[in-house]
């Protein structure tokens, strides 16, 4: 592997270079019948034999200039770590020796002194080489091993790199998963540390912000094709249209193959930095149907020029690489034993100019720019160290380090404290703790004239930018890999409809869920989550909004309560008619048969209690609240007080008739009947309203959709006793007037008022179950019916007889009927 270096009579100091240039180790037969070997290398690679090639003209440039170690001359040595770490710990091994065999620990020889070692590839190759290395203190400076695990200055105390650590690559591509916001990824990661940790980082970020992972796979390292159609299947299994992948073209390579072989189509990939600008899958052919539309991320890209005048005189003659570069390239050999077996002899007139090759295509240098920034940081880290000024130097009692035999740590100390900026680009690189600030360029593939892929510049990822600053994307000047054009969705369920919820599916990613409807009363918008309506409010049918409950009360001016209102008045002018007609015929014997004082009365309570109903209408207040009840209680009280007043006569008169007695009872004594009775029951209702008055409640409880205003009685105590004490009284009439029913000298009344309380209970007893069995307004009317039915009933029976005799047979109306009538039943 070694490509030597340029013996000079000027001071010379080594640099080493580890450049994975070929992909893979040859199989070896594990056989131990013969000594064994270090395993040669296969599957050239133009890119990274690119990078080796950089470095030789980086030397070349540093070499010839004069600014930089004017009187040192740079001399190099170059191992091909063939992507595998066991190439890359014998590279370190050799390179630390100086012998061509890899003894540890041991240098022998006087060589000119080795400054760092610049490599070695991929990530778990450093982190191998960097180990080593770490024991002795020599430096290592990497440009394409990104792996996060590289931070550590604990573990790897001498590590540098001019590429950012994929800490930032990976919060880069959670950040623009999330901006686009797709929340249902399929991961793939090569099986190595930059594949790992790349995406465990990625997952992390993601996953914090509520996005699910559909599949993770993992890119086997040996041939495996049953794992790789494996992970196609999975791909098109999966819902998932976006996938994250992690890994270097080498490895994504097969992958891409049997992608292609299967269509997979209508699915956008995220390209880490290792694939990103990969010839070896963007030139695939037929590749845009599959990996069109991809999305990734790139290092800075610089042109270097004369760099490409470096790749084409490039000449077979100088060591083993170039000239098996060469013979790929030309499908030739300079091998005598080869062109004996038939193959064709190599010409040395082949022109590279005239290939479009990878090797020689300097459209794309940003790995290749890392490694030219890398080796002119070590040779600028020389020139400090050579320029130190004598008794003024970094080192113990001020001394500096002697350029021709100096220790790696000296120059270490120097790399760490370097900056400087990289000729042609005018980058200024420093190390922060060893590595550089994250950068990112995003490109996304689209479609050549000639059917390529270009990768076109779509914004920026700057780690050092303010949070919301970092990721920059144009995304008018993005192609989808899909027909319409449009933002691909990326979700496992879709967003709930307002209305429903999400209901998690056992065993499920929480991005994958049914959407299930809110309860009644329960509303939700966007959030996927149902919220309870405010007490006042409801859900509306397509619970998505609360809507205020309908308020509910019996009306004036509805057709029910003008019909109430309408009999309630009837009822009313019915009894001032009678009242009128009694008024007329004051002094006939049929109005003072009975103190005509309780008549009056009694009308006035059924005016009272006919024009309260009307008060039981309209929205409750708190007034009437308060005079609706007690009106009622009052006014049948006054009624049935008077009533019992009338029948308590009629009784007493019954057992006089039957004892021959005189008249008993005097008018006095039914007015102070009436009034006592009446009296407690105000007064009750005092007590009442001052104590625990009836006031209006909004009832949200009784109905979901409906508040109903009605009246709270304030205290249940009060309310009962208050009817009940209605009660007795008419059980008391009722009981009187039934005594006295076959009194005959009375004009029936005693048969009448019986009926009239009999009609009176009935209508109650009636009411109990109707006013239970209905909700809302409706009660009221049952109130308000049972109240009128009632009234009515006792003006009719009590007062329809009369006003019979009074007005359409007054020829009855005579004392001497009562009279003769009563005698005849006493004869
Ligand atoms: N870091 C990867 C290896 C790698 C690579 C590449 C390999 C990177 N970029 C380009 C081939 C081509 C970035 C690692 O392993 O750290």
């Amino acid at each position: 592997n070694l490509m030597g270096y340029k013996e000079v009579e000027k001071k010379t100091v080594v640099i080493g270079g580890m450049f994975p240039v070929h992909q893979r180790l040859t199989d070896t037969d594990s056989n131990t019948t013969i000594p064994p070997e270090s395993s040669d290398c296969e599957g050239f690679n133009f890119r990274t034999f690119r990078w080796a090639q950089t470095m030789l003209f980086a030397l070349n440039e540093i070499n010839s200039r004069n600014d930089i170690l004017p009187d040192t001359e740079l001399g190099y040595v170059i191992y091909d770590s063939c992507f595998t770490i066991s190439k890359a710990v014998e590279g370190t091994l050799t390179f630390l020796t100086g012998q061509d065999e890899a003894v540890p620990n041991y240098r022998c020889g006087d060589g000119p002194p080795l400054s760092a070692l610049v490599g070695a590839g991929g990530s778990d190759l450093s982190i191998a080489t960097a180990r080593i290395l770490g024991l002795y203190y020599f430096p290592q400076m990497s440009y394409a091993s990104s792996c996060s695990v590289l931070e550590s200055r604990f573990q790897y105390p001498t590590f540098l790199r001019t590429i950012p650590s994929d800490e930032h690559q990976s919060v880069a591509m959670a950040k623009l998963v999330l901006h686009f916001g797709w929340t249902w990824v399929g991961t793939i990661a090569a099986e190595d540390d930059y594949g790992k940790y790349g995406i465990k980082r990625f997952k992390e970020v993601v996953e914090e912000a509520g996005v699910c992972i559909s599949f993770s796979e993992t890119l086997p390292k040996i041939r495996n094709p049953e794992a790789i159609e494996r992970i196609v299947q999975t791909v098109l299994d999966s819902t998932a249209k976006i996938i994250v992948v992690f890994s270097s073209d080498v490895d994504l390579s097969p992958l891409v193959g049997e992608l292609l072989r299967n269509n997979v189509t209508n699915r956008t990939w995220i390209a880490s930095e290792a694939w990103v600008t990969s010839a070896a899958i963007s030139r695939h052919p037929d590749i845009l149907p599959v990996l069109g539309g991809t999305i990734g991320f790139a290092v800075k890209r610089a042109d270097i020029p004369g760099l490409k005048e470096h790749l084409l005189s490039v000449t077979p003659y100088n060591d083993s690489l170039t000239e098996e570069f060469w013979g790929i390239v030309f499908n030739c050999t300079m091998n005598y034993r080869q062109v004996l077996s038939g193959m064709r002899r190599c010409t040395r007139e082949e022109m590279l100019e005239k290939l479009n090759n990878t090797f020689t295509d300097v459209s794309q240098l940003r790995i290749t720019y890392n490694v030219y920034k890398a080796v002119y940081a070590v040779a600028h880290a020389l020139h400090n160290l050579e320029d130190c000024k004598p008794h003024s130097g970094p080192f113990e009692n001020n001394t500096c380090a002697d350029i021709t035999k100096f220790e790696p740590w000296q120059l270490m100390y120097y790399l760490k404290n370097l900056r400087y900026t990289v000729p042609h680009t005018g980058e200024e690189i420093y190390f922060n703790n060893g590595d550089v600030d994250g950068f990112y360029e995003i490109l996304n593939w689209q479609s050549e004239s000639e059917g390529g892929i270009t990768y076109t510049h779509i914004g920026y990822y700057n780690s050092t930018a303010p949070p919301e600053e970092r990721l920059i994307i144009n995304n008018g000047s993005i192609i989808w890999n899909n027909d319409i054009l449009e933002t691909p969705r990326s979700v496992c369920s879709d967003r709930c409809q307002p209305g429903t919820r999400m209901g998690i599916r056992q065993g499920e990613p929480v991005c994958c869920f049914d959407c299930i409807p809110c309860a009644d009363g329960e509303i939700s918008n966007t959030t996927g989550r149902c919220i309870q309506c405010d007490e006042d409010y409801w859900s509306n049918a397509n619970h998505d909004t609360c809507v205020p409950k309908t308020i509910e009360f019996l009306d004036f001016t509805e057709p029910l309560g003008i019909t109430l209102i309408a009999i309630a008045a009837f009822g009313a002018l019915a009894t001032i008619a009678v009242a009128i007609i009694l008024l007329m015929h004051l002094n006939t014997p049929l109005v003072n048969v009975n103190d005509p004082l309780l008549s009056f009365s009694l009308l006035l309570g059924l005016v009272i209690t006919f024009l309260c109903s009307i008060v039981f209408l309209g929205e409750p207040q708190m007034w009437s609240c308060m005079t609706s009840q007690v009106a009622l209680a009052v006014g049948f009280a006054l009624v049935l007080s008077s009533l019992m007043g009338k029948s308590a006569l009629l009784m007493l008169r019954a057992r006089a008739v039957k004892a021959n007695d005189i008249d008993p009872i005097h008018p006095r004594h039914q007015r102070a009947i009436m009034i006592v009775c009446t009296l407690i029951q105000a007064v009750g209702c005092t007590v009442w309203l001052i104590l625990m008055p009836p006031h209006p409640v909004k009832n949200t409880a009784a109905q979901n959709i409906k508040i109903i205003l009605e009246c709270d009685p304030g205290n249940i105590i009060f309310i009962c006793s208050i009817f009940a004490y209605d009660i007795l009284l008419a059980v008391l009439t009722f009981s009187f007037a039934f005594v006295a029913r076959k009194l005959e000298d009375h004009f029936n009344e005693g048969k009448s008022v019986t009926f009239g309380m009999l009609v009176f209970f009935i209508i109650w007893i009636s009411f109990v179950p109707a006013y239970l069995s209905t909700r809302g307004k409706f009660m009221v009317a049952v109130q308000i019916f049972a109240i009128l039915a009632s009234s009515f009933g006792l003006l009719a029976c009590v007062f329809i007889p009369k006003c019979y005799v009074l007005l359409i047979k007054p020829e009855r109306n005579k004392e001497e009927l009562m009279i003769t009538r009563a005698k005849s039943r006493d004869t």
